[in-house]
């Protein structure tokens, strides 16, 4: 309740801000992308988790103006980001399910990236398995019209929901992110390794590249080598930082 009433103001009062995590690529050996992560620091509450304040946003309607603004500062800062450094970095944005089906997504990304400028091709989307399961002839053709305009669709939290093989293979996804639960105790779990082993077979012959997230130690990301995992993501290689923190890091690594 209390969260509520202060997510209402809280765009208009600026206290919205985007963090940036890194994103490696295993073969390059280099950051290649990030992810676009919310934070809300309240006057009030003062610094309030996502976890707790999306729920809410998701339930009261709010998280279409929030989500779109994330859309946009995410768009605004990886043009300037991709002007100060000349690298090619793209962006993932989480999208929520009331985002994916309660508004016209594809005029929305299209309006982000008319407005700031952005490539098609640096901008991704992050969807989770329940957003793309509940009406599936629906989602496939949206996330066509997605392909169209160009921009990538990962799949985050892959092995939490309710995937149906079935629709993975319709589906026009560019990644699958092995959710961190796997990954945590990948390196004593052989469970674990089983889960990813499959998971990366899964991906690639369905043509798709594997993210893994929640990578903290170099013993996790020696095995998801090993595993041939494409991508990584997790404390080991970087927190999420701000935009200022991310350029000082791509020039850093010129
Ligand atoms: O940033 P952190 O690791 O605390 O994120 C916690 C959860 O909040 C994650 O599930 C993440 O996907 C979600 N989250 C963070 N930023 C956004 C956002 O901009 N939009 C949506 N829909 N979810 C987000
Ligand atoms: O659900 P989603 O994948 O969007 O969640 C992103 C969340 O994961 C963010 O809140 C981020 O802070 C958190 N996160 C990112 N890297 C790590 C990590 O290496 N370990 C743990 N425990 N959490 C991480
Ligand atoms: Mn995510
Ligand atoms: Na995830």
């Amino acid at each position: 309740v209390e969260i509520a009433s202060q997510l209402r103001n809280a765009i208009r009062q600026g206290e919205f801000s985007v963090v940036y995590q890194p994103r490696m690529d295993l073969i390059r050996d280099q950051l290649v992308g990030v992810e676009a992560l919310l934070r809300w620091n309240n006057a009030e509450l003062g610094i309030v988790s996502p976890q707790e304040f999306i729920p809410v946003a998701e339930e009261t309607g709010l998280i279409v103006p929030i989500g779109e603004w994330v859309l946009r500062e995410a768009c605004r800062q990886a043009v300037r980001l991709h002007q100060s450094s000349g690298c090619d970095v793209a962006v993932a944005v989480n999208i929520s399910a009331r985002q994916f089906r309660g508004t016209d997504i594809v005029k929305t990304v299209e309006d982000a990236l008319a407005e700031t400028g952005l490539a098609s091709r640096l901008l991704e989307l992050e969807l989770t398995e329940s957003v793309l399961m509940r009406d599936t002839a629906r989602a496939a053709e949206t996330l066509q019209r997605l392909v169209e305009v160009g921009v990538g669709v990962a799949l985050d939290d892959f092995g939490t929901g309710y995937s149906s093989l079935g629709y993975l293979k319709r589906f026009p996804l560019d990644s699958l992110k092995v959710d961190r639960s796997f990954v945590a105790d990948i390196t004593r779990d052989p469970h674990d390794e089983a889960i990813v082993t499959t998971i990366v077979a899964l991906a690639h012959g369905l043509g798709m590249r594997v993210v893994a997230e929640g990578v903290e130690t170099r013993e996790q990301l020696a095995l998801l080598r090993r595993l041939q995992c494409d991508e990584v993501q997790g404390y080991l290689l970087g927190r999420p930082m701000s935009a200022e923190q991310l350029l000082a890091l791509l020039l850093a690594a010129e």
